[in-house]
């Protein structure tokens, strides 16, 4: 097929393909991949070392949410627990109760524990790291798996940190990080990261991102860009750019230029990837009204929630979908219109044809409206900005 269109030649270009057709095929196989990709991640550790508090806190659920991971002072995680993250269904998080505890001793616990199925792990310890945690990560190591030091709930050291005379925040941490590696010098002294569940702007949240994904392979990247809780300026503008770089793709994949059936693929509704990809968008940068009244409590500003008003965000939050497999039902033909009909200059008439560039204008226009949005509620609660 000949490409006239130079917004066409572009994305074919950006595909990295040498035809209209080949980039076609590419670009449905990288949405569905972005749309479907899995994540397994566990999260281990002592009993009471704040498991479940981090399962949590990675999907952003408050602890009296119905579908949190019961946390509290006695032993409450007795079994393999597996938690859906909340907009992606896909990544799974998995609670995994500790090795140490009484109800779970060492050698059995290596048994029970499928390594394999498990894509990387965290392992939570708010104290020294014991024993016990090193020679699970010797096992996971083994397997051919990451694992990643989380010494857990850094707010109450440096709570108690706090009113000593010359409290100096950095050195504390410094001592406090120092601590643990030594600790875990059998194990080839790895990265420990200082996290706090009830605060992932501060510490080491962000560095335990940006290692991970310095160090996944790319499908679980995607899925970790998507997943993970904004929890800077920069990792919010992340978020942005990760989408930005799959406009090429959600475009000629939703345009239908080239109808080239890819066998296996689940992502075949072309409304639905225009609807799935702004709702990831809306969801990835916390528009939707769980994260805003969350926000909004945290930083007491209650306001907040009322702020994600523009015409995309309202638009989408009424028509968001999170399941690939509903949406093809949902994004019918009217939604895209709908959406199309909010673009300047482009009628529902226009819509209905859904050539390549009015497709990709509204991707993109979409993208930019909730990406600014995302940033002025960050503005706006007073949190770090780009
Ligand atoms: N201050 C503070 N407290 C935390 C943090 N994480 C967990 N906690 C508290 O520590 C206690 C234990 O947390 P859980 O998340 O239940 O720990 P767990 O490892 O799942 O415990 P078990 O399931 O019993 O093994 C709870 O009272 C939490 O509220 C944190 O980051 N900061
Ligand atoms: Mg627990």
């Amino acid at each position: 097929m000949e490409t006239q269109d130079p917004a066409v030649a572009e994305a074919v270009k950006a595909s990295g393909e040498s035809t209209l057709e080949k980039a076609t095929a590419k670009a449905k196989e990288t949405v569905d991949q972005m749309l479907n990709v899995s994540l397994n991640i566990a999260v281990t550790g002592n009993t009471g070392s704040g498991k479940s508090s981090f399962v949590n806190a990675l999907r952003e659920i408050r602890e009296d949410d119905e579908r949190a991971a019961p946390t509290g002072v006695t032993e409450t995680t007795m079994k393999v627990t597996m938690y859906e993250h909340p907009t992606m269904p896909n990544v799974k998080i998995w609670d995994l109760p500790g090795i140490g505890s009484p109800n779970f001793k060492a050698d059995k616990y290596l048994k029970d524990v499928k390594f394999k199925d498990y894509d990387f792990f965290f392992i939570l310890n708010s104290e020294r790291f014991t024993q016990n945690d090193i020679m699970l990560a010797k096992e996971i190591r083994k397997q051919r798996k990451n694992f990643y030091f989380v010494r857990s709930k850094i707010d109450n050291d440096i709570r108690a940190e706090e009113r000593k005379k010359g409290f100096d925040e950095q050195k504390v941490l410094s001592e406090i990080r120092k601590d643990c590696q030594k600790n875990l010098k059998d194990v080839g002294e790895p990265k420990v990261f200082l996290i706090s569940s009830y605060d992932l702007e501060k510490y080491d949240f962000e560095i335990l991102q940006n290692t991970l994904e310095e160090e996944l392979p790319d499908h679980n990247r995607s899925a970790l860009l998507q997943a993970w809780p904004v929890c800077s300026a920069a990792s919010l503008e992340k978020k942005i750019k990760f989408f930005e770089r799959m406009i090429w793709a959600a475009s000629l994949a939703s345009a239908g230029i080239a109808v080239v059936p890819v066998p296996g693929l689940s992502v075949a509704c072309d409304a639905s990837i225009v609807l799935l990809f702004l709702s990831r968008c809306y969801y990835s940068f916390g528009l939707d009204d769980r994260s805003l009244s969350r926000l909004s409590e945290k930083v007491n500003k209650p306001h907040l929630k009322y702020m994600a008003k523009s015409k995309f965000v309202a638009a989408i939050k009424e028509k968001a979908v999170t399941r690939v497999q509903v949406s093809a039902a949902l994004a019918t033909i009217a939604t895209v219109e709908f959406l199309f009909s909010l673009l300047p200059g482009v009628g529902s008439a226009i819509a209905a044809g859904m050539s390549f560039i009015t497709t990709q204008y509204l991707l993109r226009e979409g993208l930019q409206d909730l990406a600014e949005t995302a940033r002025n509620i960050r503005r706006e609660a007073g949190l770090n900005t780009a």
